[in-house]
């Protein structure tokens, strides 16, 4: 059973009687020092980030976790994937597991431990797919993950993937879905933060293995302008090249070619050579190579399998096409560099949706219909000393998912009462639907003005700005700049979580989805397989042909693309029994035993871990029909003849013996607290159990 002593804190903090911030944070704290990290409010999950190994999650683990119901042991990720599984087991229904929390706060850990989990207690002799899955993993994290200031293992894009079960209750696939893969870090990071994983992991091994360093035109890392490697922060060669070979051990089981990766890193390693070509201005008007940009050329030409001077006028000439005719204009040096800065990140951001497309190719369910348990693992939200697009579009994301689980876990539940019209306390939230609206409701909001700039010949952030200022200035939600010197650059939103400053420079660009049209078109001649594919292969195929990509007018922006994937998200969690993880980052210095309590209660605030416990131990987590209420639990009566409904109930539920305030009968339904459901749900088992073993005993008389 769940423990509750002084030393080790309260399992549930749902049983706390006295319930506030600074008792939770508490709790919390004392259980974190005795390295229990998991702690439940009701069938939440609380993970505090121990920043080192504890030896919680090894098979044993596992399998002491399977089949039994949550709450029988300590609070455990495992316990919340088991009730997850169990759920899709007896009711058939799919399920999401949610993973909240900031950076570092241990999302991407979390999903892999429930897959993990997953992937154990379905496995047989047979576990191939479950291999895949799992493997899956180690490709994203090379491509998509990347050291930041806040996380030595940052996943710079979101995630859903969903586990998908036969009828079983295999596992028959996976599907994975993608969300916004951050773009700017393939040509600069800001100091003490790195590229993607995989570019270094490429390097070291060419470093290791001359054949490698040849086939690819590899040098050494510290060559390299777009891998930022400073005096103090050397890669170790060898532990990367392990990396490496994980990673070529994973495409193999994704059963990915060998001619097919070896493209994967002639790209990658074009990308490298692109960051170092530095061209030299022409009179201000045009510009051109420099004698040490020739090798460069001549490797990428190479490795892309484009013709020499083909690649030498897409880098420096610009082709415009206007009523068919199509005119050349000279790029100056500062769009020339720019313009190389963005077919390095078209090359890499395709090449990573077409990692994710082959990997579902590979790990696809097949027939549609399958039960699924989706795990999603998306950015945080961020606040940081600079905010650009992509923290406007992490805290929109933050914005939605919030919205959702209020709307889940608080606003419907309240609305339920009502219209029950059974008795209890209003709780109050905070509604962040004020703050969506700003964001996002037509026809008038932050991101369709940034489309409209976007869509505009000469659009630019100042115009964008002025247009916020004018439209927002008076919105409880806005905010018009740090102080008045800052109005003509910045902008702020009130999110639920806190105020962000937005610095607009580069908005418009950002937002504007780079096309390499003209990069794309040679590369579609290469001799190389990959590289051609690569060409062939649209960006957000998943787009409706609703939103036209032809005309520049009707062509989807970067956050019109995000806008529909978040609501596809939103629609097919919808239709989910959502299960919550919030993940707490105890210290800023990815310390353990390091907890520091002011940082934990703003998470505690903005996660809304109060308000979910008190509506949880206020309100009734169970509501049943009462038809389907006495359908269920009729076999613990003896008399099955119902004359009068209320009754029947009353007297079905008086068996468990709990007083009258742990259960209420609504209009057309019956609200149970959990500590009823759960000896209800007891009895019904065994008298399951029970008739079954009679059966048996009437059958064995027979044969
Ligand atoms: P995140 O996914 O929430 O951040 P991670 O899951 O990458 O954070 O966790 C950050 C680091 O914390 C990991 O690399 C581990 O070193 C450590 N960690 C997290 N959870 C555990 C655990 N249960 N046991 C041991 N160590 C852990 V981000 O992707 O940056 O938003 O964008
Ligand atoms: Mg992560």
């Amino acid at each position: 059973m769940m423990s509750s002593d002084r030393k080790v804190g309260v399992a549930d903090m749902i049983t706390m009687s006295e319930i506030d911030e600074i008792g939770i944070n508490q709790n919390l704290y004392i259980r974190y020092i005795s390295d229990i990290i998991y702690t439940y409010t009701g069938s939440i999950l609380i993970a505090v980030n121990p920043y080192k190994n504890i030896n919680i999650y090894n098979k044993e683990h596992v399998f002491k976790y399977h089949t039994c119901k949550l709450g029988d042991l300590s609070p455990h990720v495992f316990a919340l994937t088991e009730a997850a599984f169990t759920s899709i087991v007896d009711d058939h229904i799919n399920q999401a597991c949610v993973i909240s929390g900031e950076s570092g706060a241990g999302k991407t850990e979390t999903t892999k431990f429930i897959l993990q989990y997953l992937c154990t207690i379905t496995s047989n002799i047979s576990s191939w797919i479950q291999q895949q899955i799992l493997e899956a993993n180690t490709i994203l994290e090379a491509f998509g993950n990347a050291k930041t200031i806040r996380n030595d293992n940052s996943s710079r894009f979101g995630k859903f993937m969903q586990v998908c079960f036969d009828d079983y209750n295999c596992i028959k696939g996976c599907v994975i879905q993608d969300y916004l893969l951050e773009q700017s870090r393939i040509t600069f990071q800001s100091e003490g933060e790195r590229n993607y994983h995989i570019m270094y992991q490429l390097v070291a091994q060419g470093q290791k293995n001359i054949h490698i360093a040849n086939a690819f035109h590899l040098r050494p890392p510290d060559f390299y302008k777009y891998l930022n490697i400073t005096s103090t922060e050397q890669i170790n060669i060898n532990q990367e090249s392990m990396k490496f070979d994980a990673v070529t051990m994973a495409f193999t089981v994704l059963q990915i070619p060998q001619f097919v990766i070896d493209g994967v890193f002639k790209v990658l390693s074009s990308i490298l050579w692109l960051g170092n070509i530095q061209f030299l201005d022409i009179d201000g008007e045009g510009c051109d190579f420099s004698n040490s940009d020739q090798e460069a050329i001549s490797y990428i030409s190479n490795l892309l399998g484009l013709k020499r001077c083909d690649f030498e006028k897409v880098l420096l000439i610009r082709q415009i096409n206007v009523r068919g005719n199509i005119t050349e204009i000279p790029l100056k040096i500062k769009e020339a560099v720019e313009n190389r800065h963005a077919m390095a990140k078209a090359l890499y951001s395709r090449t990573f949706t077409w990692l994710v497309t082959k990997i579902n190719n590979c790990t696809n369910p097949g027939q549609d219909g399958a039960t699924f348990l989706g795990v999603l693992d998306i950015f945080g939200f961020e606040n940081f000393s600079h905010n650009s697009f992509e923290q406007l579009c992490i805290n929109y994301t933050n914005e939605k998912l919030h919205k959702f689980f209020n709307y889940y876990v608080f606003a419907l539940e309240q609305s339920i009462y009502k219209q029950e019209e059974i008795s209890f306390d209003h709780v109050a939230f905070t509604d962040n639907s004020q703050c969506l609206e700003i964001l996002e409701k037509p026809p008038r909001c932050v991101f369709k003005l940034l489309t409209e700039q976007c869509h505009m010949p000469k659009g630019s952030d100042s115009a964008y700005l002025i247009n916020l200022h004018s439209e927002f200035e008076f919105h409880p939600n806005y905010i018009k700049g740090n102080d008045r010197r800052h109005w003509e650059t910045e902008f702020g939103i009130r999110h639920y979580a806190g105020s962000v400053i937005y610095v607009a420079d580069g908005f418009v660009e950002k937002n504007r989805d780079v096309q390499q049209d003209v990069l794309f078109h040679h590369m579609s001649c290469s001799e190389d397989m990959f590289v051609k594919d690569l060409s062939n292969y649209q960006d957000h195929q998943y787009i409706s042909s609703s939103y036209s990509r032809g005309s520049s007018k009707s062509k989807c922006t970067v956050s019109d693309t995000f806008r529909h994937q978040l609501q596809s998200l939103i629609d097919v969690l919808q239709n989910t029994k959502p299960w919550y993880v919030r993940c707490i980052k105890p210290n800023l210095t990815k310390r353990p035993n390091n907890y520091n309590h002011s940082l934990v209660l703003d998470q505690l605030k903005y996660l809304g871990v109060v308000d979910i416990i008190r509506i949880r131990r206020e309100g009734y987590p169970i509501h049943l029909s009462h038809e389907d209420f006495i359908v269920k639990y009729k076999c613990l009566m003896k008399d099955k003849s119902v004359e009068c409904q209320h009754k029947y109930v009353t007297d079905i539920l008086e068996t468990v013996k709990l007083p009258k305030t742990e259960w209420q009968f609504g209009k057309s339904k019956i609200f149970l607290r959990s500590v009823v459901h759960q000896l209800l749900e007891n009895k019904r088992k065994e008298n399951v159990y029970k008739s079954a073993v009679i059966i048996q005993k009437y059958w064995k008389r027979f044969y």
